[in-house]
């Protein structure tokens, strides 16, 4: 396979004005019809050629302006149609027939249970029909669906619906307009058998929105807090943002096979059935808050994305980026905005640097790729994001504003780069972004070692830091990047001092940031009155990694006293990483000082109980590697479960009095302060049946007495993580009987087992895979299984013996026919066999060179395995 590169970037020469499909559904295959108005691309020579993407169709007929043309008249392969010799303008039309009932990957149009649906980012519509798929040619769609009215008397697409009409031959026709031009990953169809919940909601300049969401008969009582999350989005769009929907309808489908989390289709959102519906039976505080997140984050797309879009799949992050922060900025309003920056830091070190370290390490704005599925990554989302917040922290919140409002204003209707993006940031501020812009060009996580010396005769603290960036896969040598460092000083009351630095042009007073832009900077901070404890990188401001020496005390003062929630996080964590190094160099004890503030934490009833439970948490085993030179996963679970049984041992009185005082009898609602509550209560009860035989009875009590699946699910697991194999084997058994009927919740069963580390090892996860709630074909249920497995029970996935390993290439390799993106994604913990120690390491890389020898791989396993060997 071929590499695609930016520098390649041309337009088309030609463009699709109209779009008009009308689609036939019936059993045996599906008949596309596409008629197409092209025209010349001025800005291009007259080539008179056109190609058209198109993949596993097969072609009826071509007609140009009426007139069918013959076989020779134009040039068809596997992946493309080419006529010749056209003129400025033309109506094409294509006829073809596809095969939606045989389609596993799930690109495409294809079937998910008893109904139709789509996906066709990020190249899924020319599994449709022969088109100019690519972001840049956008389109205004007309679309009709015909089928049998009986069966799918539901038969959406994009925009708002035009006409429905009963055929003679007894099917059912539903045509569509939608009069936003888009391009064609944007295009959506769905048919089906649906019941439908649906609301309104009026815009800011008063028109009035329906708003309806489709789902399977069976989840209709699982639709309300997606509605909700939905409006208060829209609403949170206007306020934040003057954003206001441009439709007279929005819908949501939700569909239980499908590969990604979601899909921001034009007025027609598709959703992967855990990603939307939520009934508090059956759904965990943590799925509501995903609901509530990947809601607004599909609808924030409709500026940030389809309004406004990429030019070409190498601008990714300049939809994704942007709206990962969007949708961050909407959750820390909702809920609390220290826990959602600790949650997004935790995401980023545990799972981005893992991949900046690695050998799919990218830049933001990729130079090139194989396959583009292969870059919805954290790389693109999530540090697209941070590099968006970055331009936040250095512009400040109004600034910003105008700068996303110049960019919507100034691209409405457009498809556009990442530099587009900056150029409106730079423009509305009077601000040079240069330097900034290499954080999208350079792979790599920069690293920042911080070195002080404090003068107490001049009152004078200097502050050295210096940067580097490792090399990454065709990139060495780095140039410094403009790093927004927001820190504070605490003097000994635990009080932020007042700040003045040299060079005062490096540091922004309202928001505590300095600028560091060069390989090495020294700051001289004035009027420092006694030596002070640094609370560095507050807020998570860059996504970097810091060397910083400070004392055990400096990190439980901070951790007690620091303004800043996220470095109290922060300072937590570092102690504790302190201790897990300490445990695996069998040097670990307990200090009755450390115990002692956690104590206190855990009485703190004027802290926010979500607070409490972050402080409080261990660091996990991916996040400890993370920060290992050599990574021993078995080593790093040994340690980590020593310091996990020494501190539970220690608080076994507090954190059940925690548990006592937070047990609540309110009736359940997905509600912020609620889920805090709830989030601490679950915390203590895990650290407490571990250590109690009262514990233990607890969880049981809970497990039994509970009318919601958050306290459900976290007294199963903590009867899983007391060791009791029986007695967890018998809740296991019980949560099963109660709920085989339901999908999502039968999920999260799977899940909780591979993942365990009491109980998935390779044999008990084999026999998971052949139990009767598991099936390859639901990626669902694969990321329920292997993902859980591959991702989180360490312990068992590095088996020595390599059997981890061979389960997980096993599965990739089955994979990779019938659903290559699920089979290329599931590869990513094999890919940082360099990290590890030898040992595992070459286990590891045995099993990539056993995919790599296999026939017929698909592009994207190829990639992602090609990469890894080299
Ligand atoms: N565009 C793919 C799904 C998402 O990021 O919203
Ligand atoms: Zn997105």
């Amino acid at each position: 396979p071929n590499a695609i590169y930016l520098k390649d970037y041309q337009q088309p020469d030609y463009w699709i004005e109209h779009t008009e499909l009308t689609f036939e559904l019936s059993d045996d295959h599906t008949l596309v019809t596409a008629r197409l108005d092209i025209v010349r691309n001025s800005q291009r020579p007259a080539s008179g050629c056109l190609t058209l993407q198109g993949q596993e169709l097969e072609l009826l007929s071509v007609a140009l302006d009426g007139n069918e043309l013959s076989v020779g008249e134009y040039q068809q392969d596997d992946e493309s149609l080419t006529l010749q010799g056209l003129a400025e303008r033309h109506q094409l039309t294509i006829r073809n027939r596809i095969y939606p009932q045989h389609n596993t990957a799930l690109e495409g149009l294809y079937q998910s249970g008893n109904m139709y649906c789509t996906q066709c980012e990020a190249e899924g519509f020319r599994r449709i029909t022969y088109y100019l798929d690519r972001p840049d040619v956008m389109s205004v769609f007309t679309t009709h669906v015909i089928a049998d009215g009986e069966r799918y008397p539901v038969l959406l697409s994009n925009g708002n619906p035009v006409a429905e009409q009963q055929l003679p031959d007894g099917r059912k026709k539903s045509s569509w307009h939608d009069p936003h031009k888009k391009p064609a990953y944007l295009f959506a169809l769905v048919a089906g058998d649906l019941q439908v919940k649906q609301d309104t909601f009026t815009t800011m300049s008063g028109r009035q929105v329906t708003l309806k969401i489709f789902v399977e008969p069976q989840n209709i009582d699982k639709t309300d807090y997606a509605l909700d999350a939905l409006k208060r989005s829209m609403k949170w769009d206007e306020q934040s943002y003057g954003r206001e929907y441009d439709l007279d309808i929005f819908m949501i489908v939700a569909v239980d096979d499908f590969n990604m989390g979601a899909m921001e289709n034009k007025g027609l959102n598709i959703f992967n059935s855990s990603c939307v519906l939520a009934n508090p039976a059956t759904a965990t505080d943590a799925a509501y808050q995903r609901i509530e997140a990947i809601v607004a984050h599909e609808y924030f797309h409709n500026w940030s994305g389809n309004r406004v879009t990429c030019r070409d799949w190498f601008q990714l992050s300049l939809k994704e980026g942007f709206t990962v922060f969007r949708d961050a900025s909407f959750s820390a309003d909702m809920n609390s905005a220290t826990v959602k920056r600790i949650e997004d830091a935790r995401l980023m070190r545990t799972v981005q640097f893992a991949e900046d370290a690695g050998p799919m390490a990218h830049p933001v704005q990729p130079d090139s790729f194989i396959e583009i599925s292969n870059f919805y990554t954290v790389t693109i989302y999530e540090k697209g994001s941070e590099v968006v917040g970055m331009q936040r922290k250095i512009l400040g919140a109004e600034g910003f504003r105008n700068g996303a409002d110049l960019y919507f204003d100034r691209h409405d209707g457009q498809a556009v780069t990442i530099y587009d993006f900056t150029k409106a940031m730079e423009d509305a501020n009077g601000v040079d972004l240069t330097l900034f812009k290499r954080w999208y060009k350079q792979a790599g996580t920069p690293q920042i070692q911080v070195s002080s010396d404090y003068d107490q005769a001049r009152q004078q603290l200097q502050l050295t830091l210096t940067q580097r960036c490792p090399d990454t896969p065709g990139q060495s040598d780095k140039l410094p990047m403009w790093i927004p460092v927001q820190l504070g000083l605490l003097d000994s009351q635990g009080q932020d001092m007042a700040i003045q630095v040299e060079p005062a042009s490096a540091w922004t007073a309202a928001s505590q940031v300095l600028h560091l832009t060069e390989a090495e900077q020294t700051f001289v901070f004035h009027g420092v009155t006694e030596r002070p404890v640094i609370s560095f990188l507050r807020d998570f401001s860059a996504p970097v990694k810091v060397e910083f020496e400070q004392s055990r005390d400096e990190l439980l003062f901070l951790l007690q006293h620091d303004s800043d929630g996220f470095n109290r996080w922060d300072a937590g964590q570092r102690l504790m990483l302190g201790w897990i190094n300490d445990a695996m160099a069998g040097q670990f004890a307990l200090d009755e000082a450390a115990v002692s503030v956690f104590r206190a934490l855990l009485r703190d009833a004027s802290l926010d109980p979500a607070m409490v439970t972050y402080l409080l948490s261990l660091p996990s085993e991916a996040y400890i590697a993370e920060f290992s030179a050599d990574i021993d996963p078995q080593a790093i679970h040994q340690a980590r479960q020593q310091v996990r049984e020494a501190l539970a041992a220690a608080l076994t009185s507090e954190m059940a009095a925690t548990y006592q005082r937070l047990q609540s009898d309110q009736p359940y609602a997905p509600q912020p302060q609620q889920m805090s509550a709830r989030a601490l209560k679950n915390l203590a009860l895990g650290y407490w049946a571990s250590q109690s035989a009262e514990g233990l009875q607890q969880a049981q009590q809970q497990f039994a007495a509970a009318d919601n699946m958050t306290d459900q699910m976290a007294a199963l697991q903590a009867l899983i993580h007391s060791g009791e194999r029986s007695l967890a084997q018998h809740y296991l058994d019980r949560f099963y009987q109660q709920w085989h009927n339901d999908v999502l919740v039968v999920n999260q069963w799977l899940s909780v087992q591979a993942g365990s580390a009491e109980l998935a090892s390779v044999e008990f996860v084999e026999s998971l895979l052949q139990h009767e709630a598991f099936d390859w074909r639901n990626p669902n249920k694969v990321r329920a299984v292997i993902g859980a497995f591959a991702g989180q029970a360490l312990c068992h996935f590095h088996a020595t013996d390599g059997q981890g390993y061979r389960l997980l290439a096993d599965a990739v390799i089955r994979l990779n026919g019938s659903n290559p993106q699920i089979a290329a994604r599931l590869l990513g913990p094999l890919t940082k066999w360099k990290r590890l120690v030898p040992q595992y390491g070459g286990l590891m890389k045995a099993e990539l060179q056993r995919i790599m020898a296999q026939p017929d791989l698909s592009k994207d396993v190829y990639e992602v395995v090609s990469k890894s060997l080299v």
